[in-house]
């Protein structure tokens, strides 16, 4: 009886002690080593919490196959939704290292699948093993379970394997932008009924490669609708964000330290902070907030503290205050600052202290106990160049390409990080001709955004367009300037050169991809998960390229005039 129930997925397995010699297969970030990690993340990701996360994947993968039936029977329930986002949010590379939250979320998971069960009723249909997955006693056989679970257990077609792959990378980068609008209140229901059929379809063995390829075309619609829904949401709680100089130096008081994406998570410190002597610093991709209104407003937003996210090991160090995360990207925190680390959100590292909810006072109270800065100004940047702002001053930029002062556009943007190979996007900027204008976002930006560009009759020649999530604001300004110029966004002097790292720039190529934008560059390696056959039909369809050299790129793109 008990091997029926375990084969139907109904027995708890017997814990197991998690080894030395646990293997793991992870490839979803750029990062991957030699097609993927099997040993220890690069990322720093242990084989347990690979085997914990990629467990989460298939139990919400099961809990879609609840959810996608009890939609067909038009029930929905709010809290199966949320959990299928925080829950693709938490597998993001950099997010959550810590085993013990992430069994706590396998052990919800499995409750979350009871709900969404009794909701779905009696299915007329073979019900999969992850949609009755029962989860083991204790963290090391949830891990032991999750061992036999991960991307290597499913023998499919190499192809089908890689587009689902892609589609399941795309719909965790959407779930992050989705948490963040959840945080401010706003939710699309739109997101929730596709991440539950496109879940699902992973676990139905009769769709094909094409039925996969239309599932993440659909996906960069979804992340669209997500990035709008986050962008409305930030807009609305913090009003558009106007262009900004962004202090690099350092203000005299004690200093907190904010990493990550999320705007939320700032306001509330940054009100519990006010006449306290406390000034707070972003770091990474909480630049952009400088920019919003109801955010600069607050005048202990002092500045920009170090560069992007993989530098953090070096540059914590340096911090003489409290630091948290709100969103990824975290590293294995050095014990010269661990003590003065926090998390926040879905980011977790095992013994770092968690701040739940939104009372700061531990993170208040640390600051409080260091050592602060001494007065040391330093240079400012510019940021807060949403589609608001840029097409606040449309007529300008229209003009500026109409009597040739401006000869083409660069969308350099996307990730940075570790690995050699990105000085490229430093030398893209750097060499850009001067008739040219970069637009940029996300963390990618760090490689040249102290660089003096100049401008363009008073347009600077970097504009800084936000966060990842704000490639919807690139979106709105490269439409607007496809409809002034009356022609397609690939008929406009606008080239895309992309970077990519973690699963959310996977959800921005897809969004790309599903409004027919072709031409892009993107590096600085390609993804380890698409096989060649996928890469063959991407270059086909979307004529998508690797980077090259930055000169040889600027030649091909600009023939002659690409001299700087
Ligand atoms: Fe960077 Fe990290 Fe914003 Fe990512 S900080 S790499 S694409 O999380 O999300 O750009
Ligand atoms: Fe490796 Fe990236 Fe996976 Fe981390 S997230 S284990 S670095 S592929």
């Amino acid at each position: 009886m008990k091997k029926l129930l375990q084969l139907l997925g109904l027995a708890q397995a017997t814990p197991q002690p998690v080894t030395k010699e646990m293997e793991m297969f992870c490839y979803q970030c750029e990062q991957a080593a030699n097609g993927g990690c099997t040993k220890i993340g690069v990322c720093g990701k242990q084989p347990d919490v690979a085997a914990l996360q990629d467990l989460l994947v298939h139990a919400l993968k099961g809990i879609a196959f609840w959810g996608a039936k009890a939609r067909q029977a038009g029930k929905k329930d709010p809290e199966v939704d949320r959990f299928m986002i925080e829950g693709l949010f938490t597998t993001v590379t950099n997010v959550d290292f810590d085993p013990e939250d992430i069994a706590r979320a396998l052990r919800k998971a499995a409750s979350i699948q009871n709900r969404a069960r009794n909701l779905a009723g009696p299915v007329d249909a073979s019900i999969p093993e992850a949609a009755t997955w029962q989860p083991a006693a204790d963290t090391a056989g949830l891990a032991a379970q999750g061992e036999s679970r991960g991307i290597r257990s499913r023998n499919i077609d190499p192809d089908v394997k890689s587009v689902q792959e892609i589609l399941l990378y795309g719909m965790k980068g959407y779930a992050a932008y989705a948490d963040h609008a959840l945080i401010l209140g706003r939710e699309n229901d739109e997101i929730y009924a596709f991440t539950h059929k496109a879940l699902s379809a992973t676990l139905d063995e009769s769709l094909g490669l094409m039925d996969f390829v239309n599932l993440a075309l659909e996906c960069g619609r979804i992340n669209l609708v997500t990035m709008e829904l986050l962008n409305q949401a930030n807009t609305d709680a913090y009003g558009h964000p106007v262009p900004t100089p962004v202090q690099l130096g350092t203000k005299a008081g004690k200093a907190i330290l904010v990493s990550g994406h999320d705007l939320k998570m700032l306001e509330e410190l940054l009100k519990q902070t006010e006449g306290k002597g406390i000034n707070i610093y972003t770091h990474g991709e909480m630049l952009p907030a400088h920019g919003y209104p109801g955010l600069k407003k607050y005048s202990h937003l002092a500045g920009n503290f170090g560069g992007a996210w993989q530098d953090q090991a070096r540059e914590f160090p340096d911090f003489p205050g409290a630091i948290i995360f709100n969103t990824n990207c975290i590293q294995r925190p050095a014990d010269s600052y661990k003590d003065r680390l926090f998390t926040w959100g879905l980011v977790q590292w095992p013994d770092v202290k968690h701040v739940d909810g939104f009372d700061f006072s531990a993170v208040i109270d640390k600051a409080l106990e260091c050592a602060g800065f001494e007065e040391n100004p330093g240079q400012e940047i510019l940021t807060g160049f949403g589609h608001n702002a840029v097409l606040g001053v449309a007529d300008k930029v229209i003009e500026g390409v109409k009597g040739g002062a401006i000869k083409h556009f660069f969308l350099v943007g996307g990730c940075d990080g570790a690995k050699s190979g990105r000085n490229y996007y430093t030398e893209f900027a750097e060499k850009a001709p001067k008739n040219t204008v970069i637009l940029t976002l996300a963390c990618g930006k760090y490689r040249f955004n102290k660089m003096d560009l100049g401008d363009i009759g008073g347009i600077p020649r970097l504009l800084d367009v936000g966060q990842c999530n704000d490639a919807y604001s690139a979106i709105r300004i490269a439409l607007a300037l496809s409809e002034a110029f009356e022609c397609g966004v690939n008929d406009l002097p606008l080239s895309m050169i992309l970077s990519w790292y973690e699963q959310k720039a996977v959800a921005i190529l897809l969004t790309l991809l599903h409004l027919g934008i072709k031409d892009i560059r993107i590096g600085p390696s390609l993804p380890a998960f698409i096989t060649p056959n996928v890469l063959n039909f991407l270059v086909e369809n979307y004529n998508i390229q690797p980077i090259g050299t930055a000169e040889e790129d600027l030649r091909q793109i600009l023939g002659e005039n690409a001299a700087a």
